[in-house]
């Protein structure tokens, strides 16, 4: 892998996760009034996810999607405004966190409703397809979203239609505070499920964004060229709580010592001590690369609370308009 491309992918990495910090430390301040879903600790898959996708293609996501929009090339000013209820936001300050959108990059949207964006990233796909567009559309989902029906009528017509749609589940053991233990049977997998339904499928290491980088390329490229569905399951964690700025491994759900042991893969410390040891000079590349994006946070954050209010007559408008 090349020099250039690591930094690429320090940098992407570096950038969600200073944005959501920066989400994590003023929110306090309760000027941001819509819950919050952090994926700190998550980020290696989308920052990989960054480096292939082109502009053309469709995302859908969740109600943890301040990653992905942002990996897509999702406007950060607007994304801010947007968490602060702000009419500059990108749902005209009337959605919040929970409802990301882009259209110039075709983000195409975040939902509240757990499972609610996979059918429509199907069905992206399905326009695509019969557009002869060569466009992929890529349906990021949690563990817990494939415990909905939806998912499988969903994965089901991706596979009998031929559908050009990459899934990317970013399996966090969690849905909330249940644990895959209690919701899943002992050893059952969510890849050899998919894959029973006539899908391709790979597992990966959610903290290694090395690894990351290359099954995503390769399945990116998969699904371009062949126009098939594909299924990846990556393995990650969450760091903060299930929602909110804060910590809970105090309430009892899952332990401190799963905790510190996801902490120890953090896939941002791992990726600057490999580029460190690859090159000592890289650490001032690094340092300017954090003070650039510094900046740019500091100044969506200005540009979000600087914004205005949506006006009332807003209130019964679209989004879009
Ligand atoms: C249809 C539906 N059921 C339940 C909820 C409540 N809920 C919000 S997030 C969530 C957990 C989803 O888990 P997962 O898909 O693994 O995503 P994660 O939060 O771990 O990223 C649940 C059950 C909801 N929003 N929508
Ligand atoms: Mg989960």
């Amino acid at each position: 892998m090349s020099d250039s491309l690591l930094i690429n992918l320090y940098e992407q990495m570096y950038r969600i996760r200073a944005v959501e910090e920066a989400i994590a430390d003023n929110y306090p301040d309760g000027k941001m009034r819509c819950p919050v879903h952090l994926s700190i600790g998550q980020e290696a898959i989308p920052a990989a996810f960054a480096q292939v996708i082109r502009v053309s293609d469709f995302v859908v996501s969740t109600h943890r999607g301040h990653a992905h929009y942002l990996a897509k090339g999702g406007d950060l000013n607007a994304m801010i405004a947007e968490i602060y209820g702000k009419s500059s936001g990108c749902a005209k300050g009337k959605g919040g966190s929970m409802h990301l959108i882009d259209l110039d990059v075709n983000f195409m949207g975040t939902s509240a409703i757990v499972g609610n964006s996979i059918p429509i990233g199907v069905g992206l796909a399905l326009s695509a397809q019969l557009k002869k567009t060569n466009q992929i559309s890529c349906v990021f989902l949690g563990d817990g979203a494939t415990e909905e029906g939806v998912f499988y009528e969903s994965v089901n017509f991706a596979a009998v239609r031929k559908l050009p749609v990459l899934f990317i589940c970013e399996n966090n053991l969690y849905s909330v505070y249940s644990p895959l233990s209690v919701r899943q049977p002992e050893g059952r997998s969510i890849a050899k499920m998919v894959s029973a339904m006539g899908i391709e499928t790979t597992v990966g290491d959610g903290s290694d964004i090395i690894s990351c980088h290359e099954i995503i390329k390769n399945a990116v490229e998969i699904v371009r060229n062949t126009g098939m569905p594909y299924f990846l399951e990556f393995s990650t964690y969450r760091w903060r709580e299930h929602c909110g700025h804060g910590f809970d491994n105090d309430i009892g759900y899952r332990t401190e010592e799963e905790f510190l042991g996801w902490q120890a893969k953090d896939p941002l410390n791992n990726l600057s001590n490999q580029l460190a040891l690859a090159d000592e000079n890289v650490s001032v590349t690094i340092d300017s690369i954090k003070a650039r994006i510094n900046l740019e946070i500091e100044a969506a954050f200005n540009f979000a609370e600087s914004s205005d209010f949506p006006a009332q007559a807003e209130a019964y408008t679209g989004v879009y308009a």
